[in-house]
């Protein structure tokens, strides 16, 4: 297949630097015709049809007036080990656009087209030299903003989930295969796998699809961080509290009930997990149209928020009312329960996860760690654990989790073993999405339209 696809493939190029004014730029070309069409333009030492792959080159660019463009350096990659398993050029010229756009246009005019969005990284995957869950981990990779989310990536990379799959994928292989082997020899009446063999198997398998399908809450908030709505009634201290956490007077804060009308959102990373705060205006019933508006918008964030600090002031005592109304707005799990201003008066109510003073700090640390296990759950994972944190992989999951279900049903209610063994190729198949065994055009079109151009 590698073969095949490289020499039926045209010959690609893209900046892969961001574009605008650099200290360097870097120029990517791969396919068939990239080193030949690259020494038209390129004049070093030696030509790079004669150089061996994995070396730099120093030379000029010159068009076909004669006119010097740049002085640049050339790496070249020869298939198969380069990034897209191609025969790969990259230039790295001085950054500047015009000396970018006047290279791709000679390049452009030699036989050579514009990539498309993820185009290099799509060629990685169809010459196999990544997995479809590992290609769509190195966009995650170029997109992780906190620590925790560049480590999720980087072990998706690496090919922990797909080993995982993979693993699966294999036992169900061999599972179906008795079975159909069985099914050939009906006649002879010869049994290769028990029905209770069977059974354990496709229990094994339900069991790890379950243990990584239970990650996806974990994955998703490392991978795209956590929504914190700070709500409560008005004068609480949300906004004090907002402005204690991102060390700067962000918000209005005053003695005045009603002082938030609008959603301030601000993010903050806490031991590298990005976690998004919505401060809100508080809640209570108001005359006023803007603050109407105001606290119906906080309702909203309530509900889309995966934690709900609710601040109350330890001199009032506890919101019961608006406990319940917040109850009703969001599941239960999700609310952390915060007294604040500790420092005027303390409070012994147990109902309290968390008390702190967003004046003078005390408590924060307590409340960090009730974020944290509230946004990460008890579970541990260690940097070697399979973690699915693409709603694609989990939406594949469950697709094979439910053909096990069917083909258990199908060994309790003694169907023949085709049904059985139907089940099982539909959930290995389900499972083949997520390393791209299985795929479609249409699923691979949505996955790398999504990279940036030059990856
Ligand atoms: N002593 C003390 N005062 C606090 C604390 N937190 C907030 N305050 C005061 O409480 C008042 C209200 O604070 P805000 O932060 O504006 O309260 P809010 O919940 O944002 O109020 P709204 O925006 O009106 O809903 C201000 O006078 C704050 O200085 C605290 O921990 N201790
Ligand atoms: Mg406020």
């Amino acid at each position: 297949m590698t073969e095949l696809l490289s020499q039926n493939e045209d010959t690609i190029v893209a900046l892969a630097t961001p574009p605008g004014i650099g200290a360097i730029s870097v120029i990517r070309v791969s396919g068939p015709d990239s080193i030949d069409s690259v020494d038209k333009i390129f004049f070093g030492k030696k030509p790079l049809k004669d150089v061996s792959t994995h070396t730099i080159h120093y030379g000029k660019i010159i068009d076909s007036q004669n006119e010097l463009i740049d002085d640049v350096l050339v790496s070249v990659f020869r298939l198969p080990n380069s990034y897209t398993g191609e025969d790969s050029v990259e230039i790295s010229t001085h950054g500047s656009p015009i000396i970018v756009q006047k290279i791709i246009s000679l390049l452009l005019e030699k036989n050579i087209r514009l990539a498309e969005p993820g185009e290099f990284t799509k060629r990685a995957f169809l010459n196999g030299r990544l997995d479809l869950a590992q290609a769509e981990a190195v966009a995650d990779i170029i997109n992780s903003n906190t620590e925790a989310s560049l480590r999720g990536a980087r072990n998706q990379l690496d090919g922990i989930l797909s080993k995982k799959v993979d693993q699966l994928r294999e036992l169900l292989v061999n599972t179906s295969s008795l079975i159909e082997l069985e099914l050939d020899f009906a006649e002879e009446d010869i049994e290769f796998m028990s029905l209770d063999e069977i059974l354990t198997n496709i229990n094994i398998i339900e069991s790890e699809i379950d243990q990584l399908l239970s990650s996806y809450s974990f994955g998703r908030i490392i991978k795209d961080g956590v929504n914190v709505a700070l709500v409560g009634k008005p004068n609480v201290g949300k906004s004090s509290l907002l402005n204690y956490l991102l060390k700067e007077a962000r918000a209005i804060v005053s003695e005045i009930p009603g002082t938030t009308r609008d959603i301030i959102r601000e993010e903050l990373t806490i031991d590298g997990i990005l976690f998004r705060l919505f401060d809100t205006a508080g809640i209570r019933k108001s005359y006023d149209v803007i603050e109407i508006e105001g606290v119906n918008r906080s309702r909203e964030v309530v509900q889309n928020a995966d934690i709900v600090l609710f601040l109350n002031d330890s001199t009032v005592g506890l919101s019961e009312d608006l406990l319940s109304e917040l109850q009703e707005l969001t599941d239960k799990e999700r609310i952390l329960t915060v007294a604040n201003k500790i420092d005027i008066s303390d409070t012994n109510d147990h109902r309290f996860d968390v008390r702190i003073s967003a004046k003078t700090g005390e408590g924060m640390s307590l409340l960090f760690d009730a974020m944290k296990k509230k946004a990460l759950g008890t579970k541990t994972y260690s940097e070697k654990s399979a973690i699915v944190s693409n709603i694609r992989h989990y939406d594949s999951l469950q697709k094979a989790k439910m053909h096990l279900i069917s083909a258990k049903n199908s060994i309790q209610n003694r169907l023949t073993g085709e049904f059985i063994a139907v089940d099982l190729r539909n959930a290995e198949n389900a499972l083949g999405e997520i390393i791209g065994k299985v795929t479609s055009d249409d699923i691979l079109n949505n996955i790398f339209s999504k990279f940036c151009i030059g990856k």
